[in-house]
């Protein structure tokens, strides 16, 4: 099924027939810009002569980045609103106000968090948000708890389970995270100067890695997941707004019943990319040592929520020395995932403009460095047991790419 695609010009008279939402800006004396700047959808802000606003995504049908040639169902956009109803449910406060799905048009309607920046763009100026990392955590933490067997009971369980397919995006992540970066594609580029370093990736000691962590993917539906939880899907205050949520996190189109892991570790190699970027670009100390906090900062999070949440657990079954297990499974998962989304960014589709901003040389140093220290994590992810041990290998390398650069 296609629907009619929304326009700036449009927008109006769309909103205006959404009774639901009279009274949350003023139609008649809005404007309307499209923001979109993702890789698949289309994303209008609507701003009224008071200041009042509201955010209206419309799922296309393709991939905006590729244009018409990959087409995309829009059903997208009715698995980003089951990631924002659990959300909504779960964990208000680290998302935007959700006022719901219209389905027959493939929309959803957000509030505006425009006055904050995306948390790349932030991170790329070399600005600290504090507290963000945690909120991520946090986030994982609830709705990775409440929609699992932790939370749910397992006929509800089973029953989310059944209505939450979301198969032509995790289709992508298949490809773009799991499959194309290891193979040659025509959708990878990479600086020839990184080249061994690129096809040394299809060492068999690391694609026995990549596939054990693809199978988990696929198979272990612990959770309703975020699927896409890089640093592009976080918004953080504007600089100087201290009133301001430390974060919130959004585009929730990639939501799947996946491993809880899933989600911290895209946030971990998002981590990477910005520490490769400090790094060559020689930020300030005080920022690099802040970024070197981050994934201890959302960990922490995570395993202090999740252990407030673990006594309200539906099923006693669930014994507190499984926790501690299941905990480790988890770290363990994040840290494999974490090393296959940095890759992804320096070989595949999608780069992100942590590294892609960079000079040549800076560019080729950086690139090579994630790629080394990704590897590193997957195929040492037996012995990074830990928040500290991982922090010691990043560190360690970290002061190699700085001593060289
Ligand atoms: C074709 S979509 C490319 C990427 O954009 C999204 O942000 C996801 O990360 C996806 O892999
Ligand atoms: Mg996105």
């Amino acid at each position: 099924m296609t629907v009619e695609v929304l326009t700036v010009e449009t927008v109006p008279a769309y909103l205006a027939s959404r009774a639901d939402l009279a009274g949350l800006v003023d139609l008649a004396s809005a404007t309307v810009q499209e923001v979109g700047d993702g890789n698949l959808n289309l994303v209008f802000i609507v701003t009224d002569a008071a200041g009042g606003s509201l955010v209206v995504k419309q799922s296309l049908p393709y991939v905006r980045m590729v244009g018409e040639s990959w087409p995309l169902s829009q059903d997208r956009i009715l698995a980003e609103a089951r990631g924002y109803d659990a959300a909504t449910r779960l964990s208000p406060d680290t998302i935007p106000t959700y006022f719901g799905l219209h389905e027959e048009r493939r929309v959803i309607v957000l509030e505006d968090l425009s006055a904050g920046t995306v948390w790349r763009r932030a991170l790329n100026e070399g600005r600290i948000s504090r507290g963000a990392a945690a909120v991520i955590g946090r986030h994982v933490a609830r709705v990775g708890f409440g929609t699992s067997p932790f939370g749910l009971d397992s006929a509800d369980y089973l029953r989310a389970l059944a209505v939450s397919p979301n198969p032509e995006l995790e289709r992508i992540t298949l490809d773009l995270v799991f499959t194309d970066p290891y193979r040659d594609h025509p959708d990878n580029a990479w600086n020839l100067a990184i080249e061994a370093d690129v096809l040394g990736l299809r060492e068999p000691l690391l694609l026995d890695e990549v596939a054990a962590l693809k199978l988990r993917f696929q198979t272990g539906a612990e959770a309703l997941v975020h699927g896409d939880l890089h640093t592009g899907s976080v918004f953080v205050p504007a600089e100087g707004d201290a009133d301001a949520p430390p974060a919130k996190i959004f585009d929730l189109e990639f939501a799947f019943a996946g491993p809880v892991g899933f989600d911290l570790g895209a946030f971990f190699g998002n981590v990477l990319l910005a520490q490769a970027r400090a790094a060559v670009l020689d930020r300030p100390a005080e920022f690099q040592e802040w970024l070197a906090s981050l994934v201890a900062e959302a960990w922490d999070a995570f395993e202090s929520e999740f252990r407030t949440l673990w006594p309200t657990r539906v099923d006693e079954a669930f014994t507190d020395g499984f926790l501690e297990q299941w905990l480790r499974r988890t770290w363990s998962d994040a840290i494999g995932f974490g090393g296959l989304k940095a890759i992804r960014r320096i070989v595949g589709l999608a780069k992100a403009s942590d590294i892609e901003s960079l000079d040549e040389a800076q560019h080729v140093a950086a690139a090579r460095w994630v790629l080394g220290t990704a590897r590193a994590i997957i195929e040492g992810r037996e012995a990074v047991v830990d928040r500290e041990a991982l922090a010691a290998l990043v560190g360690s390398r970290l002061a190699e790419l700085r001593a060289g650069a």
